[in-house]
């Protein structure tokens, strides 16, 4: 019985990666949608791009084992906020509130969670704006919803993210104190030149 339940929990899984990829696609949509818009009435793109990604079935199991989740179809939907991620690479740190806003606004998108980390940067000196929100997504049968993790974050600081998340991965998430000091100097000064970036935007515009 044990395998006929392993093979059950195993299909049920496979659904549920499915129905993930499609909020992905629905969250990715109302985000070009957005996007296309304001090119229109602004002249620019606000979103310079969008990245996904569903996390690996391997490293859903290593966070619930860590996070002491039973592994069960019920504690991955209660639980687990990060299965499908959209990554939204904006110009500028005044574009992100902008897209955000634009998305928790609309009828059928329900935010479960917000975290500001340009509010509140991160003591190592990361920034960006989370969202965890819930969409409707309709299947043959029934409609679905399904929790998506959303980062929002300037070029900038997603340069600075990817070089740290790829230094912290070399040193098995403890670099020295030496690095992580330099690493907040580092987002320091990225986070300056972006305001300075913006400012200077702003001020050709109003020309
Ligand atoms: P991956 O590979 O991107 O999925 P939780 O979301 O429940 O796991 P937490 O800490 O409350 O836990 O979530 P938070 O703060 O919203 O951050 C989750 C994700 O944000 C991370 O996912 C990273 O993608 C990103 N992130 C958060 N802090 C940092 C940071 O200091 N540096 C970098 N480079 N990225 C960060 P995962 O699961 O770690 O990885």
């Amino acid at each position: 019985t044990h395998d006929v339940a392993d093979t059950q929990l195993r299909r049920d899984f496979e659904v549920a990666m499915m129905m993930y990829a499609g909020a992905i696609r629905e969250v990715r949509t109302k985000l070009e949608v957005l996007n296309d818009e304001f090119k229109i009435r602004s002249r620019r793109n606000p979103i310079h791009y969008i990245n996904s990604r569903i996390k690996t079935p391997a490293s859903i199991l290593e966070k619930m084992h860590r996070r002491g989740y039973p592994v069960t179809m019920e504690s991955l939907r209660e639980n687990m906020h990060d299965i499908a991620g959209i990554r939204v690479i904006c110009a500028y740190a005044s574009d992100i509130y902008s897209i955000a806003d634009m998305l928790m606004k609309q009828d059928d998108v329900m935010v479960l969670m917000v975290k500001d980390y340009l509010k509140n940067p991160k003591p190592n000196g990361y920034r960006s704006l989370h969202l965890v929100i819930e969409i409707p997504v309709y299947f043959s049968d029934r409609k679905q919803f399904i929790k998506v993790e959303v980062q929002i974050r300037t070029m900038a600081m997603d340069f600075w993210a990817s070089l740290e998340h790829q230094i912290r991965y070399k040193t098995d998430g403890r670099p020295s104190e030496d690095i992580s000091n330099e690493l907040r100097e580092c987002a320091e000064i990225i986070h300056d030149t972006d305001a300075r970036m913006e400012r200077l935007y702003k001020k050709m515009q109003s020309l």
